[in-house]
């Protein structure tokens, strides 16, 4: 059976006409393989001219906007061409020629939508006007603005309990539609704010704020640039932070060791030809961007990290400077407890729970020990396991040992995922926020926000069952393809009274939706903002705590299109007909909201002044300058034993991820080029001795069935193995499709995540059972 015969199973990509194909890549990273596809990418979305020019003004100090691709900051030395293939697909994206207004809306029923696939639904192009559903035709037709505010504020008035609403936040959301939406839902008396980082660094924050007292990195691209060690674990950096192959080119050209972390040798872990380097693309020199490749077993990082540590104890024993002795006890607490800790663990399950050789640990913690200084750089193979927080705890366990913390060149350095994820939760989205910043929120805005702490992102689509949430707003994003359990959580929004869309582009949201619907667009990243008193700038906030203002150059997608705070304060307008905030007024100039910001957020003195220097300004840490706001006072050692990750017989660990070639739910073509994949997203990648042993052949059909907590049993069928190199017992396959496997049950128990890279799988060859 096709891999998208079954209603249940969405179909995700493109399905070119072409067989699919499987080469192995061995081209640098980057490079000349970047601009081809930059090019067919730009001519395919019809903005050869718009295109080139927008990326010009990208990244810029002084007015430019920010790159929507990802997280990564801005080059300290002011920026002038570090763009990325992947940063000029996604801003092209968004400035696409194509539109889909209200005529395709005419033409289309949401039911026969419902059988298109995602990658043709955003291939329709930008939205060009608000849409309400009409459940008599089964079309979406015109609304205009107002009444739309006028359904979402009477459907929010009505309600019994204001916590049947949850408020989403995907995290390309600016900083000040950010605040104004969390102002929202705190005024209307809900802390329902569920958003992306639940599914994605959540585990992150929780493990640094515990061991640190602040949930974020400490290391900025400065200490990037002084470092002698970087340890890059859980990220395919080529693909969804490209820019980070310039740190790590860099780095290597200055003679610092780049030991990778991952069951994938992916391309960021061997050479990069640098793209704006034009005399390395005219001759096609690369440059290396690892000296070291350790691929454990999915969810093996733990135990690596131990064992690193465990070595770095025993060589203390003869040589007292392995450790910071001095750091550890002017600094930290729990030191014995996680010495003895490592002591008692032995190599042997140390090897085991790691899948590495003993010789492999140790080469890794030799580079640590002779590293004067070391950075630790992380993504989602890391946090979205069970144990994601533990593991988190261990890199800092492993950073305090050697004084890794509050100086030049070291520390922890999380990779986050969406441009301003991380100033979303600085501004306020937050489910568990603290009762501090409730404070003064309270005292500053003049409301009485909850206190008691709302739903992420699985508890809300738990309560969509339950019957007690009737109200879903999704600002940006795709709720419906992005959460686990995709028959369950389109069962949840379709039982909701009314579900609310802002976004730019049509995406399966729109078309999975609760009783009545609204799809309300909004403008983009790159485009002018027009309010009353001028051109308006929202910031962000990007990986490394830098805040930098973003000024949209483009003429926005269509007339009728609104800003995010214009489409908050609208809603809020109908739903709070009494509220004393001046909500149109923060919209005519977005200068009040920040003046307002910088009076309830930390860190945020003279916002409005410090937002326009030409690289913006840092937030300050209070752990870099080893200050640490934990119960101790100190940085704190953990003890966790460790997980047992090894799969049981006959059945694989399974790790979701995106192709080269996708920006989370959005799929530019069915390649992922480093990976030497054509025409092909319904695969699983696996060893091939766990291939032989369940004889099957490379593109031969299989069925994937995942097994859940609770017993219960999700497949997918007729997928397509592609033999990799990848350690035994371990499979990968592309997310949003394989969301189908992960039940809702499946998340950490430590941080509330969808354990979206350990899914306990059996495979098959189709149509046989194991
Ligand atoms: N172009 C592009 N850029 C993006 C995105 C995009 O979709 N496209 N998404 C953005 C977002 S929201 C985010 S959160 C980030 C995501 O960035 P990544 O974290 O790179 O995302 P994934 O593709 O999920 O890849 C995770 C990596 O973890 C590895 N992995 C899997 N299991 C394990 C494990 O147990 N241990 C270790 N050490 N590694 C493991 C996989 O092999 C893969 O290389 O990227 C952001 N940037
Ligand atoms: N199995 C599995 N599932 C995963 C993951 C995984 O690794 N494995 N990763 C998880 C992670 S890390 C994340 S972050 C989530 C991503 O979850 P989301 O953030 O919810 O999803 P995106 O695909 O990034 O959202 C794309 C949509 O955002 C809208 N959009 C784009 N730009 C703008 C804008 O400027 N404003 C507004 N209002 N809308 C805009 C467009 O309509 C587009 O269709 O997915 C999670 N899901
Ligand atoms: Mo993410």
């Amino acid at each position: 059976m096709n891999a998208s015969d079954d209603p249940l199973e969405p179909s995700v990509g493109a399905a070119p006409e072409e067989p699919p194909q499987f080469k192995p890549y061995h081209h640098p990273a980057a490079g000349w393989g970047a601009a081809r596809s930059v090019t067919r990418f730009l001519v395919s979305e019809r903005s050869l001219v718009e295109g080139p020019r927008a990326i010009m003004r990208m990244n810029h100090e002084n007015g430019g906007f920010d790159c929507p691709g990802c997280a990564w900051p801005d080059d300290t030395k002011g920026l002038h061409l570090d763009i990325c293939e992947n940063g000029i697909k996604h801003v092209t994206w968004e400035m696409t020629g194509k539109r889909v207004g209200p005529e395709f809306f005419a033409a289309h029923t949401v039911t026969e939508l419902e059988g298109w696939s995602d990658f043709a639904l955003e291939d329709q192009g930008r939205l060009t006007g608000p849409m309400v559903y009409d459940a008599a035709t089964d079309h979406y037709t015109p609304v205009s603005w107002q009444d739309a505010f006028e359904l979402v504020g009477r459907t929010l008035r009505e309600l019994d309990d204001p916590n049947q609403a949850a408020f989403y936040t995907s995290g390309r959301l600016g900083n000040e539609a950010t605040f104004l939406y969390q102002l929202l839902a705190r005024e209307l008396g809900t802390n329902n704010l569920p958003d992306c980082s639940n599914m994605c660094h959540e585990a992150s924050g929780r493990a640094l704020q515990a061991a640190l007292g602040t949930g974020k990195g400490t290391a900025d691209l400065k200490d990037w640039e002084a470092t002698d060690a970087l340890f890059i674990l859980g990220v395919n950096a080529a693909s969804n932070a490209p820019r980070m192959l310039t740190a790590l080119a860099d780095a290597y050209r200055r003679g610092a060791q780049i030991v990778h972390v991952n069951p994938l040798v992916e391309a960021a872990a061997t050479r990069t030809i640098v793209p704006h380097e034009f005399v390395d693309m005219a001759l096609f020199k690369s440059t290396r961007t690892s000296t070291l490749n350790l691929q454990p077993r999915i969810g093996g990082d733990m135990a690596l990290l131990r064992g690193m540590a465990k070595a770095v104890l025993d060589q203390a024993a003869e040589d007292p400077k392995a450790l910071d002795q001095e750091f550890i006890d002017r600094h930290t607490t729990g030191f014995a407890e996680y010495r003895a800790l490592c002591q008692a663990t032995p190599w042997e399950e140390i090897e085991l729970q790691s899948g590495l050789r003993r010789a492999d640990i140790l080469a890794a913690a030799r580079v640590y020990r002779e590293a004067d200084r070391s950075i630790f750089s992380w993504c989602l193979g890391v946090t979205q396991h069970e144990h994601g927080v533990d593991t988190v705890r261990e890199i800092v366990n492993v950073l305090l040992l050697r004084g890794n913390l509050g100086r030049e060149g070291a520390g922890p350095s999380p990779v986050r995922g969406h441009s301003n994820v991380q100033g979303n939760r600085t501004c306020g989205i937050d489910h568990r926020p603290k009762p501090e910043f409730l404070d003064r929120l309270a005292e500053v805005c003049g409301i009485e926000p909850p206190r008691e702490h709302g739903m992420d992102t699985v508890a809300t689509i738990e309560a969509m069952h339950r019957g007690k949430l009737k109200v879903f707003v999704g600002m940006g994003g795709n709720f419906a393809l992005a959460a686990p359990d995709t028959p369950y959580t389109y069962a949840g929004l379709r039982g909701c009274e009314l579900t609310v869309q802002v976004s730019t582009k049509l995406n399966r949201s729109h078309v999975v939706h609760g009783r009545q619907a609204l799809i309300l667009p909004c403008i983009g990243r790159t485009e002018k903002d027009h309010q009353r008193e001028g051109v308006q700038g929202t910031s962000v906030e990007d990986s490394m705590s830098m805040v930098h203002l973003s000024v949209g150059m483009k003429r926005p997608a269509s007339p009728h299109l609104l800003s995010e705070p214009a489409i908050i304060a609208g809603i809020a307008r109908a739903a709070l007909p009494d509220s004393g905030t001046p909500w149109q007024w923060y919209v005519e100039d977005y200068d009040r909201i920040r003046d307002t910001m910088a009076r309830v957020l930390d860190g945020f003195e003279d916002f409005n002044r410090r937002v326009r220097l030409p690289l913006g300004f840092r937030i300050k840490q209070p752990a870099r300058e080893l200050v640490f706001l934990t119960p101790s006072g100190r940085a704190e050692f953990s003890a966790a034993p460790l997980p047992d990750v090894v799969p049981a017989p006959g059945t694989l660990a399974l790790g979701t991820m995106r192709s080269h070639d996708q920006w989370n739910t959005t799929i530019y073509s069915d390649n992922d080029r480093y990976r030497g994949v054509k025409n092909l997203r319904t695969l699983i990648f696996m060893n091939p001795d766990d291939m032989r042993e369940r004889d099957i052949a490379e593109f031969d059909p299989v069925d994937v069935t995942s097994t859940a907590r609770d017993g219960s049993t999700r497949s997918l069928r007729g997928y397509l193995a592609v033999p990799y190199d990848i350690p035994r017992g371990c499979a990968a396959g592309y997310m949003p499709e394989m969301n189908v496997l992960c039940a809702l049950v499946d998340r950490s128990t430590q941080s509330d995540q969808p354990i979206m890279k350990h899914l306990k799988v059996t495979v098959a060859r189709a149509g046989r059972t194991v």
